[in-house]
């Protein structure tokens, strides 16, 4: 018993938050087995299909900048892509044994344009969900969720490429989100790949979404209060994030362009106010959500005192 308690304790000084947060350690595909990011040991020599993060600490703001790859989630030095098969299986391993078990599981896709995803910045990215898990039976309050479920696998989530994704690089990001307090805390990483063999169904543009932009504080599904009176007979759940790919009823959004995106010398055009007629929606999205940009079809208007700016063509966000 005392060895275990020494144990515990050198393991809690090594990695402070290790015993209640984390993330994806490890990837693996066709039997081929990726290392991920190591986010307490020196980012020195880090060769890895992963993008860098830096902390077990969950985000817990919704529209935070960082909620695309994590923090900080750019190219590292010595950034590798792994190929992985369209149709193949894809699994992420979180680190053992994953303590949150209510929560969705979702994973996404967000093709890179251009040849590579180095060096590519995952906030200007159009992201498609590929897979998700919410309540999978029982209540809110004491139901099995995707996470109950990731954790029964040994701490991994495994999703399948769909066959129809075009090939490309693409950024993938595992997720899973935690509520059993609120904020509700998010815990995403992403990993480089590139997809061979894929098909032609391009998502649609209701299928895309930004990240920050794809989440709101007051979505459904990141409000829910597992302790409430009635969460043990609420058996409804709304998974965050737009409809599955596959699933939207949107026209085929244009794909990436395949060059990069020419490097203007000139700033991005000054801030671009939203139609002060425009209806409704104008007026709440939150600082950093999106709000305009090429094929973006949803509100324009930035809550106060927040104004919609250009940063790309295909992004325009609130800051
Ligand atoms: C469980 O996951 C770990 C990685 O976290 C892996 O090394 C191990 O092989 C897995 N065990 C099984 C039975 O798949
Ligand atoms: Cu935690």
């Amino acid at each position: 018993m005392l060895s275990l308690v020494s144990l515990f304790a050198i393991a809690s000084i090594a990695v402070p938050t290790a015993l209640a947060h984390g993330g994806v350690l490890s990837y693996v595909n066709a039997g081929n087995w990726y290392q991920g990011w190591a986010p307490y040991n020196s980012p020195t020599g880090q060769t890895t299909i992963q993008r860098p993060w830096s902390t077990y600490n969950p985000i817990t703001v919704a529209t935070d900048p960082t909620i695309a790859c994590n923090d900080d989630g750019t190219s590292g030095a010595l950034q590798l892509t792994a190929t992985v098969a369209a149709g193949s299986a894809i699994t992420a391993y979180w680190n053992q044994v994953w303590p949150h078990a209510y929560g969705p599981m979702l994973t996404y896709l967000a093709q890179c344009p251009g040849s590579t995803c180095t060096g590519v910045n995952a906030n200007t990215l159009k992201w498609f969900k590929i897979d998700e898990a919410g309540l999978l039976s029982g209540s809110i309050g004491d139901g099995y969720w995707g996470s109950g479920k990731m954790i029964d696998q040994n701490s991994s989530w495994t999703t399948t490429i769909p066959s129809s994704v075009p090939s490309g690089n693409y950024l993938i990001r595992f997720e899973t989100i935690a509520l059993h307090s609120l904020p509700a805390q998010f815990y995403p990483e992403c990993a480089q790949i590139q997809i061979t063999g894929g098909g032609s169904q391009a998502p649609t543009s209701d299928e895309l979404v930004s990240f920050p932009g794809a989440y709101s504080a007051s979505d459904p599904g990141l409000t829910v209060d597992l302790y409430a009176n009635n969460a043990k007979t609420e058996t409804t759940y709304i998974i965050p994030g737009p409809p599955l790919y596959g699933s939207g009823t949107g026209a085929p959004a244009p794909a990436p362009p395949t060059t990069a995106a020419p490097t203007s010398t000139s700033l991005p055009s000054s801030t671009v106010a939203p139609p002060s007629t425009t209806s409704t929606a104008a007026g709440t999205i939150a600082q950093y959500g999106q709000c305009g940009g090429s094929g973006y079809t949803g509100p324009t208007g930035c809550a106060a005192p927040f104004t919609c700016q250009k940063l790309n063509d295909y992004y325009s966000q609130c800051l």
